[in-house]
């Protein structure tokens, strides 16, 4: 089998076929890496992978982030196991409505992801895509005025704030993400460590700038969001049951798109862990936690 390599209508993204994920030979392997790195976006329909052969193929990029109940892959689902369906006052409901808005996986905890890698399970008769965003493209497409005034700019991610943001307070001990009130701080542009490419590096995570009034930082955020996350640099995946993505999260956001929550979607994913080299951030007892208010935009 020799891989088909297609490109998808968007700065980022390839779909690639001819390629069996459960069963993969070292120079397949180096070809699909090499992919990764110049189009941080891979598709490979028709994979139905287990969640163990989901787990080999993530290790080939690195070590998985434990995400909750010491599972490697763990279900993205809004489903209970008893079959019914989560409800909208439910801790979990809460956290896949804050997937909605777009974001870079693990931003909020010290060491943030390299990757993620989703697969369909069960998806809902319409809604539930995923929506994946190309950072580099769009620090590329900034004026130089923007690229010279966020130059020297640092964030703060927390999970805590992001979660207010849509009405969700939550307090620390409460599971994965709120281990600590501290607050990873990380450059508004990061440079990727293997292409050297500048990306944007926000997202809903990112809640406040050293150095300027919250007001202002979070209307520069916003701003930054918005011009982002617009065509030519967004795709939308509409899953079928088997399909699996994997995005490079050191330069693209991705977020869900909202569905009908009485239908069932149920997603495996895995997440790796960054390289601490690159994705360890300085962690500050920043005076946020308990100031957050809910307000009414999730982007
Ligand atoms: O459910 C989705 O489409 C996205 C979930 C997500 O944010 C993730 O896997 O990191
Ligand atoms: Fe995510």
């Amino acid at each position: 089998m020799e891989p088909t390599v297609t490109r998808v209508d968007a700065t980022l993204g390839v779909t690639i076929t001819g390629v069996d994920l459960a069963n993969l030979d070292d120079a397949t392997w180096r070809f699909i890496e090499d992919a990764f790195h110049e189009y941080a976006l891979l598709i490979f329909p028709e994979q139905h992978l287990s969640a163990d052969d989901q787990v080999a193929f993530s290790n080939r990029f690195g070590d998985i982030e434990i995400l909750r109940e010491n599972a490697k892959a763990v279900p993205i689902t809004n489903q209970k196991p008893d079959g019914s369906t989560f409800k909208p006052d439910e801790f979990r409901f809460k956290a896949l409505r804050g997937n909605e808005g777009w974001h870079l996986d693990s931003t909020y905890m010290p060491l943030a992801a390299k990757a993620g890698v989703l697969s369909a399970k069960v998806v809902p008769s319409k809604g539930g895509e995923t929506e994946i965003a190309d950072m580099r493209a769009a620090y590329d497409a900034l004026d130089d005025v923007m690229k010279e005034r966020i130059s020297d700019l640092s964030a703060y991610h927390s999970l805590y704030a992001s979660q207010a943001k849509i009405g969700h307070k939550v307090e620390p001990g409460s599971g994965y993400g709120y281990h600590t009130k501290g607050a990873p701080l990380r450059p508004l542009v990061k440079i990727h460590p293997v292409t050297g490419r500048k990306a944007l590096c926000i997202g809903r995570h990112a809640y406040r700038i050293p150095g300027m009034e919250d007001d202002e930082a979070v209307q520069l955020m916003e701003e930054l969001i918005d011009f982002a996350c617009q065509p030519p640099r967004t795709y939308s995946h509409r899953w079928t049951p088997g399909d699996l993505i994997i995005w490079d999260n050191r330069c693209a956001m991705h977020r869900a798109r909202p569905y009908d929550f009485s239908e069932t979607r149920i997603m495996q994913a895995t997440r790796i862990a960054g390289d601490p080299a690159s994705e360890l951030a300085p962690t500050a007892m920043d005076p946020l936690v308990g100031v957050f208010e809910p307000s009414t935009t999730n982007r």
